[in-house]
């Protein structure tokens, strides 16, 4: 009948899981890895519903998101924040609505840390260190003299953790290895703003040898505008090159780019959080307290062999060079 019907629909609907995605935008490949990432782990077959609102880069946005969520009441509120500041009192308010909230990708800077359950995301700082001890050890097995190296830094959307943690192993590493750090300029994660920023450097220095992309995005912009301008993107610095190094590593285009040498190098930043936020609601689900913070595995790809593992506060991590078959 038609009550038994409705009544099953009920309790099925009642057994749904609502999850409330506040996605800082769609800026990137990385970006759109990790939406897609969230709409395939959480599927109305899993006894999910997924409800994503896109930022479009903007705080307000995503603030007005959260408050639409607690609105309809769903039972989790996951946040992949723009920046790191400013979201206490929205936060408070998810938690004044018994909303648990889930942040993933960059992080929250509250002085209370009871304002969200967990965190997933990358540790960015760890992926510049690695970055950097490879550029150190290349130049040191290609004999390139450390201050001869002249790096511009295109860098991320500013004050979101992937640009402060990569930003800040950078800074860091000139000052030990003595490298030339000529500009740090905001890229905002996309492939316009890395060309057009990078077109503007080159008017401004002769001597840039190496770009230090905060995305692959911004590193497929300034390739762009690097050719334009007539010069060569590569590894052989002796030889004129301008080497380029990136982040991200999401998807095939960078790995060709790798494999033709005009990506020297990228640190990989894995995207695929969906499964980790999964494993985060259900033992919230359980009544068991998640770990406060997980982090993803990342890989380091290089164009050549000449470093074959880098060394970041005494540990070692592998370099893969990149191979045709990588990309089947
Ligand atoms: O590297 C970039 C994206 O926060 C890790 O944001 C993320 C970064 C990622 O736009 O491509």
């Amino acid at each position: 009948t038609t009550a038994a019907t409705s009544q099953d629909t009920e309790s099925q609907d009642s057994k749904q899981i609502v999850i409330g995605f506040s996605q800082l935008g769609a800026e990137s490949d990385w970006r759109s890895a990790n939406t897609e990432s969230m709409k395939s782990t959480f599927t109305a077959d899993q006894g999910y519903k997924l409800l994503i609102e896109d930022g479009q880069q903007q705080q307000a946005n995503q603030i007005m998101a959260i408050r639409k969520f607690i609105q309809q009441d769903v039972d989790y509120i996951v946040l992949a924040p723009v920046t790191e500041t400013g979201w206490e009192t929205v936060l408070e308010e998810a938690r004044s609505a018994n909303i648990p909230v889930i942040v993933i990708d960059r992080q929250v800077a509250v002085s209370d840390p009871t304002l969200f359950n967990s965190w997933v995301g990358s540790d960015f700082e760890l992926e510049a260190k690695k970055a950097t001890a490879w550029l150190h050890q290349y130049a040191v097995a290609k004999g390139i003299a450390e201050d001869s190296l002249h790096i511009v830094n295109i860098q991320g959307t500013i004050g979101a953790s992937a640009q402060i943690g990569r930003t800040k192993g950078l800074q860091d590493a000139v000052v030990t290895y003595g490298w030339n750090l000529l500009a740090e300029v905001p890229g905002e994660f996309t492939q316009a703003k890395g060309k057009e920023a990078m077109s503007t450097l080159l008017k401004q220095y002769d001597d840039i040898n190496v770009v230090y992309c905060e995305n692959d995005n911004e590193a497929f912009g300034a390739i762009e505008a690097i050719e334009d301008a007539g010069y060569h993107v590569g590894s052989d610095i002796a030889a004129g090159d301008i080497m380029v190094m990136s982040f991200d590593g999401v998807n095939k285009e960078v790995l060709s780019y790798l494999l033709q040498d005009k990506i020297s190098y990228v640190g990989e930043c894995n995207p695929n959080q969906g499964p980790k936020v999964q494993n985060l609601i259900q033992t919230l689900e359980a009544g068991k307290t998640p770990d406060k913070y997980s982090y993803m595995e990342e890989h380091a790809f290089a164009h050549d062999a000449t470093v074959p593992s880098v060394e970041v506060d005494g540990q070692m991590y592998p370099v893969t060079v990149m191979t045709k078959d990588k990309l089947k």
